[in-house]
């Protein structure tokens, strides 16, 4: 009989063979008749399933809320020295995106990861917290520079408004909320960040939908999709703050002497 030659690369996401290419099976014409979102497509290409209307809005929220904060988080900033430095786009781009992780933006796999499992094991918000703390292990998705109890981060209000309305269960979001309140006991800075937010949400979508298994579940909080959301939103900021420089045609960044303390 036939006999197949080894193939070198497995694809299961989207097939370009075609008449028209397709996204998870959904061929590009079917995505364009039927108003599909960036929700619905990231649904089929990370997900490999379409996802109902509710939780594709809710992706989108997601990348609408993230998709920048500002001139001087850290990532804007390096998209700015970058484009100051007369860089190209992608070099702009990548620079700031490469200062996401545990401390910026990067923490939103972390923050459903811990708080998962502090939840499936039926941690109490202060056993949860106490124990973080002596592992020597920040919480993630707790704590920002600028937004504090009396300044709440308005972008964790919508997305929690969002989901009390149309989530079938918040119960990761509601227990996040508790430790929440116990960690602004203990200090001001310490709210649920938009990290922690989407993170504990996202665990509600991917328990509450009905449309994954419980080992599903686990690989992708596992692999770790959901800093994706963050990356993915915020590229829009950095090409936007890349663009800006270029626009206003700003000179090389040098940072000033009076701002470094030099000493021995
Ligand atoms: N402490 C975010 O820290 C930040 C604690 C904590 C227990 C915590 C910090 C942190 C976890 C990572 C996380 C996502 C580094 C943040 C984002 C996107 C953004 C950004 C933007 C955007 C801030 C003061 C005292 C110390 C610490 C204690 C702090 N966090 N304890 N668990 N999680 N969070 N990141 O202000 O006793 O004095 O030593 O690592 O979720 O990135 O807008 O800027 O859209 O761009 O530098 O929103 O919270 O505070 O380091 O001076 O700490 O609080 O141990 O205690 P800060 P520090 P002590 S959202």
């Amino acid at each position: 009989g036939k006999v197949r030659a080894p193939t070198h690369i497995i694809s299961t996401i989207s097939d370009d063979r075609g008449e028209e290419p397709c996204y998870g099976g959904v061929p590009m014409s079917s995505i364009v008749e039927q108003g599909l979102g960036v929700g619905d497509v990231i649904s089929l290409l990370w997900f490999k399933r379409s996802l109902p209307r509710y939780c594709t809005r809710f992706i989108e929220i997601c990348v609408l809320l993230c998709a920048d904060h500002g001139p001087c988080v850290s990532g804007a900033h390096n998209s700015i020295v970058t484009a100051r430095a007369g860089k190209d786009l992608v070099s702009c781009l990548v620079s700031g995106l490469l200062t996401i992780g545990p401390r910026f933006g990067g923490a939103v796999d972390d923050a459903a990861r811990y708080f998962k499992d502090a939840y499936d094991r039926g941690l109490t918000p202060y056993e949860f917290v106490e124990s973080m703390k002596k592992k020597g292990i920040r919480v993630p998705g707790i704590g920002h520079r600028i937004k504090r109890g009396d300044n709440r981060d308005k972008r964790v209000e919508l997305l929690q408004l969002y989901a009390r309305d149309n989530f079938p269960s918040v119960k990761y979001m509601e227990y996040a909320v508790q430790v929440e309140t116990y960690t602004l006991s203990k200090a001001n800075n310490l709210v649920l960040n938009v990290d922690g937010a989407i993170g504990t949400l996202f665990l509600d979508l991917l328990a509450g939908s009905g449309m994954f298994t419980k080992p599903e579940i686990d690989e992708i909080v596992e692999i770790g999709y959901l800093n994706g959301l963050f990356v993915l939103a915020r590229s829009i900021g950095l090409i936007g703050h890349t663009f800006d420089q270029k626009r206003l045609k700003q000179p090389l960044y040098r940072h000033p002497w009076e701002d470094v303390l030099y000493t021995k």
